[in-house]
């Protein structure tokens, strides 16, 4: 019979549980990763930058912008899942392989938050803008407003009132994408690290983060480390999930420096998510965090408290597939 989450929660140190095999592919090194099975059209928009001449920076921007454009979507940009007070706020940030870094959270009106914290990384001494700030600094650079609270997140929502009941779905931006009829469907927080054709990396994350949050809520996505963490010796790092459970092990960056002292990106995460489940035990038996790395060499790997996890990869012939990450939990 297999273990029980109970009974492997209870067990210290978590030992390996793995329930699904990383699918290690031959394919030539890869290029660019993004988030779930959606990543696959991000990653084309970032194979498109770098075919025609982007830096790592470019294609991530790229492919963070389709997510965000996408109103069928639930957790990024335009249509993204409103607060419980009815705003949809966005948080992104952006790193460079030199370490410029630039980030936006609890943003309104705007949908390219990726960009806008490309913007704050360009063209401010700073490194993140909130709330109205980021609003009035994005509408300066002549970034178009718009409400980004659609027709379908709103009938959500006014759903959602009913019970009023927060608890985050694990696999959420997997299953609701797979469940709107005709699809596209449905897109969640999408974090990306990529190689440019220049060598260096780069990465991005962005996100309306979880339905229903709190006013004023900001998680793990915005937050360089937590979500997303790039050092171009070693490799870059993000993540997805309930962002409480990231900060709290400042996942991305976790993430790198596990691969700095050796583990190649598979191992790096699961050596992160691990530590997670050592340090919460229960509390996060039924939450869902993944992490997905890429490493200088161009090997991909992620690792999941649970299983579902999936991610897309572009090799250096610009093929893309989907890989589904090992996990903690069965
Ligand atoms: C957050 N980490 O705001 C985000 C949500 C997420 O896939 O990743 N969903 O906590």
């Amino acid at each position: 019979m297999p273990p029980t989450r109970r009974a492997l929660l209870a067990a210290a140190p978590v030992v390996a549980v793995a329930t699904t095999a990383f699918t290690q592919s031959d394919a030539a090194p890869a290029v660019m990763v993004s988030t779930w099975d959606f990543g696959e059209a991000a990653n084309s928009a970032g194979w498109r930058a770098r075919q025609a001449g982007g830096s790592a920076l470019d294609m991530v921007e790229a492919g963070g912008r389709v997510a965000e454009a996408d109103e069928s979507n639930s957790s990024v940009g335009l249509g993204g899942m409103p607060d419980r007070d009815g705003h949809v706020t966005l948080d992104a940030c952006i790193m460079s392989w030199n370490g410029d870094i630039g980030a936006v959270c609890a943003m309104e009106d705007i949908v390219h938050a990726v960009s806008v914290a490309r913007a704050v990384m360009e063209k401010t001494p700073h490194t993140m803008l909130a709330g109205a700030g980021a609003r009035a600094f994005a509408i300066d650079q002549g970034f178009p407003t718009q409400s980004l609270l659609t027709p379908r997140a709103e009938a959500a929502w006014r759903e959602w009132l009913v019970t009023a009941e927060y608890a985050p779905r694990v696999n959420s931006e997997n299953t609701d994408w797979r469940s709107i009829p005709g699809g596209p469907g449905n897109h969640d927080t999408i974090g990306l690290i990529a190689i440019g054709a220049d060598g260096h990396m780069g990465g991005a994350c962005t996100t309306s983060g979880m339905a229903f949050k709190m006013r004023g809520r900001v998680g793990d996505s915005p937050i360089i480390g937590a979500g997303l963490y790039v050092d171009d010796e070693v490799g870059g790092a993000t993540a997805t999930g309930v962002g409480e459970d990231v900060v709290r092990v400042a996942g991305a960056h976790s993430v790198v420096e596990a691969m700095r002292h050796g583990l190649d990106p598979t191992a790096a995460c699961r050596s992160v998510i691990e530590r997670l489940a050592r340090l919460r035990g229960t509390r996060v038996a039924q939450s869902q965090v993944a992490l997905l790395a890429l490493d200088k060499q161009g090997r991909a790997g992620a690792f999941a408290l649970q299983p579902g996890f999936t991610y897309a990869v572009t090799d250096a012939t610009g093929r893309i597939r989907i890989e589904r990450a090992g996990a903690l939990f069965s």
